[in-house]
């Protein structure tokens, strides 16, 4: 998958955030509960994966910078005897040094005395805590319960958050991050085909899903986000996941869906006629939305504000709503689109980032404009994956039939 190089350059980066006698501690996170005695398969907190690659629960990456010397350890869970019989997981301190290429490893024990704060002359004077927080509530995860104890038992230290330099970090991907990103995509795209081939009025939605399914298990691969598959007037509920209406011919369907490769996801949305052709008023619609896409993708290069790009879609698409006579304001169209135009992809779907940020080559973002008339039933969102380039970009999910002559062409067999 990803090389320990990788992980290394990333500290790299991450060292030059500390500044000197100072200390940064980056949580792996828990196990979380399921059902009953299941827990929820793990993965770990996106920055702490970043940084050091390592993928068991409860792990805490420190690094110390003191008096101009800087290291690093990563503290692991004791590997137990029942692990190691029921789930075939073993490793030691010396395995995960090599495997990782962190010099020094130790056991979770050890966590709070190699803490050179504690027991010690007043010469840390920061913390750099990595505290992302998506819910609105007060259960604390790991890094935030641990920051609260440093602040009310040292309230001299003062914490920072390296929440957003990592997210800075993490917006420009490397080669071998692409190539993750690349092959999600080519897999996304061998899942759609097979879906596309076997498409036909009278199946549910749930059984179109099945192919692309079979596809990502086939290959291997996991799900970057629940597939929705809405059909019909299903498709103006834009998380709408419950993928168990039957489809009929004159039906459109809209898939929004992706694969994930090594921890990196792809996200695409594609819209089709269920019978294989689009009637006069799915394609007039389905055009509108695909010249709004288009229109963004051919202004996607550096030096762009990617703010602008969502702009860019919805002024296009009220143009031609407005010769549709659709609408007579440009302004109305916010009736029929009503979200963003895309967001940064990566370690995680709707990757961090900055969105206000100009692009430069190697960011990686979706562009899916759409447009929604449930009293139509009609429902149209067309996403790529796309990479900046040098000078333009490139749409990783591209071979994926967009135009109506390639669908109508691909669905005829
Ligand atoms: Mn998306």
């Amino acid at each position: 998958m990803i090389s320990p190089e990788f992980h290394r350059s990333r500290r790299e980066l991450y060292r030059e955030i500390l500044q000197d006698n100072s200390m940064g501690f980056v949580f792996a996170g828990e196990l979380k509960e399921d059902r009953g005695d299941q827990m929820f398969p793990f993965t770990p907190y996106a920055n702490f994966y970043y940084l050091t690659g390592f993928e068991q629960p409860k792990a805490v990456f420190m690094a110390v910078k003191e008096e101009g010397k800087y290291r690093e350890v990563l503290f692991i869970d004791h590997p137990d005897e029942k692990k190691q019989r029921w789930e075939g997981i073993s490793y030691t301190k010396e395995s995960v040094s090599a495997e990782t290429g962190i010099e020094q490893v130790e056991y979770l024990e050890k966590f709070m005395e190699s803490i050179p704060l504690f027991g010690r002359k007043n010469l840390i004077e920061h913390l750099y805590i990595d505290i992302a927080k998506w819910e609105n509530n007060f259960t604390q995860n790991p890094a935030q319960e641990f920051a609260a104890r440093v602040q009310s038992n040292y309230p001299y230290i003062r914490i920072h958050n390296t929440f957003w330099q990592l997210s800075l970090m993490r917006q420009v991907k490397t080669k071998e991050e692409i190539a993750l990103h690349r092959k999600a995509c080519q897999i996304t795209s061998a899942g759609v085909l097979h879906m596309l081939k076997n498409l036909k009025p009278g199946m549910y939605e749930y059984q179109a899903e099945a192919y692309f399914d079979f596809v990502l298990k086939d290959n291997n691969a996991g799900h970057a986000f629940p597939t929705i598959a809405a059909s019909g007037p299903n498709a103006c509920v834009l998380h709408y996941v419950a993928n168990d209406r039957q489809m009929a011919d004159g039906d459109m369907i809209l898939f929004d869906l992706g694969a994930e490769w090594g921890h990196y996801a792809s996200d695409v949305s594609r819209t089709y006629p269920v019978g294989g052709r689009f009637t006069k008023q799915q394609r007039e619609l389905y055009e509108v939305v695909l010249k709004g896409l288009e229109a963004a993708i051919a202004r996607t290069r550096p030096g762009q504000p990617k703010d602008e790009l969502q702009e860019i879609s919805k002024g296009v698409m009220a143009e031609e709503l407005i010769k549709l006579g659709m609408i007579q304001e440009k302004e109305e169209i916010a009736q029929y689109y009503y979200h963003g135009s895309g967001h940064y992809i990566g370690l995680y779907t709707h990757d961090v980032g900055d969105e206000h940020a100009v692009l430069e080559e190697d960011m990686m973002f979706t562009l899916e404009p759409g447009l929604y008339f449930p009293e139509l039933g009609i429902g149209i969102r067309i996403e790529d994956t796309l990479l900046v380039t040098r000078d333009g970009c490139q749409v990783l999910s591209g071979d994926i039939p967009k135009t109506v002559e390639e669908i109508e062409a691909f669905m005829a067999g």
